[in-house]
């Protein structure tokens, strides 16, 4: 009981979460009526029971049949406040937000139309609550480095009207298969043009997939990266560069990559000096916000108190905030 109060009075920051990954069944299905979706499920309840996954593809294919029902500049505003509302409540003080145009795009949506409801959330939060945020253009791996190209074309027109928000590029969806080394060339043309880097890498993959995403992608975070616990060489250096980690417990729990909470391996790799941060990716769809995902290590692993903070410190740190701001968090 007073972990949990420790953990809910502790400021956060957020910075591995998909929006499309934020929307709750309730939501999901109050926006098929509006938009005249038809949805192969009976009920909230009855979609909420279809999460149960084996690996992440079988996540993906609900998200991605999930994300069907976003239509309107309208619809991407009201996800992305509702997320606004869950984070403020677990004390999430910044937020760095995954978005994957090429979901809807493909469905016929403008690309204007996912910015411009998912910026005008962020913006009125800034606005009204102080709520920090950034916005970080994921491309799907599982498509072409072509596809990923059109998609940076048909963004860069934009980056002018959110420049006060688009400051990084990520890349995400199904890993095994599809290796960094496949958006070498993307990735370097988005490094020449100032944005941020990350990657998702070893969270299905293998731990030389992280060290591709450090190498050939020049990534400045690892999103995931619990894999490379099996190459101890990679581990010192992810030591010695300091570089961060965005892990998502609950995350691992419910895509297999860990079989029990007391198992994942978030707190060896705290222990052990990495700059490990805890997030929450898809909460909609894993159970759990950020509190969630911290009281769920803390009870799981027997995290002490200093340990909770470092982890949030590791948070502050490893976002893209200029110096001042972090200071300002800390
Ligand atoms: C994702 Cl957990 C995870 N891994 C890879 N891609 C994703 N997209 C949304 N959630
Ligand atoms: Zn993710």
């Amino acid at each position: 009981a007073e972990m949990r109060a420790f953990i809910e009075a502790l400021p956060k920051t957020e910075l591995h979460l998909h929006i499309e990954g934020t929307l709750e069944p309730e939501l999901l299905f109050a926006l098929a009526q509006r938009n005249k979706v038809d949805l192969p499920y009976a009920s909230v309840e009855a979609l909420r029971a279809a999460y149960a996954f084996t690996d992440l593809q079988s996540f993906l294919d609900l998200y991605y049949a999930g994300a069907n029902v976003l239509r309107t500049e309208q619809d991407f505003y009201d996800m992305t406040m509702a997320y606004i509302d869950h984070a403020r409540a677990d004390k999430v003080r910044h937020a760095e937000i995954f978005f994957d145009p090429q979901t809807h795009t493909e469905r016929g949506i403008g690309i204007d139309v996912v910015f411009a409801g998912i910026a005008r959330a962020l913006r009125e939060a800034r606005d009204q609550h102080g709520f920090s945020s950034a916005m970080i253009m994921s491309f799907l791996r599982h498509l072409s480095e072509e596809d990923a190209f059109a998609t940076l074309d048909a963004a860069l027109p934009l980056r002018d009207l959110y420049k006060d928000l688009w400051n990084g590029i990520g890349l995400d969806s199904s890993e095994r298969g599809n290796p960094p080394e496949k958006f070498a060339r993307v990735f370097a043309r988005c490094k020449e043009l100032g944005f941020h880097l990350v990657a998702h890498a070893g969270e299905e993959g293998p731990p030389e997939y992280v060290l591709s995403a450090l190498d050939v992608l020049k990534v400045e975070r690892i999103d995931h990266g619990v894999r490379s616990e099996e190459n101890p060489a990679l581990m010192q250096r992810l030591i010695k560069e300091q570089m961060p980690l965005t892990v998502c417990p609950l995350s691992n729990l419910k895509l297999c990559v860990v079989d029990d909470m007391a198992e994942h391996n978030i707190a060896r790799m705290l222990r052990a000096g990495l700059a490990v941060t805890v997030n929450s990716d898809d909460p909609a769809y894993f159970g759990g916000y950020m509190n969630a995902n911290y009281l769920a290590i803390a009870s799981s692993l027997a995290l002490t108190r200093e340990e909770l903070l470092q982890l949030a410190r590791n948070g502050i740190n490893a976002s893209f905030l200029p110096a001042t701001d972090k200071a300002r968090l800390m």
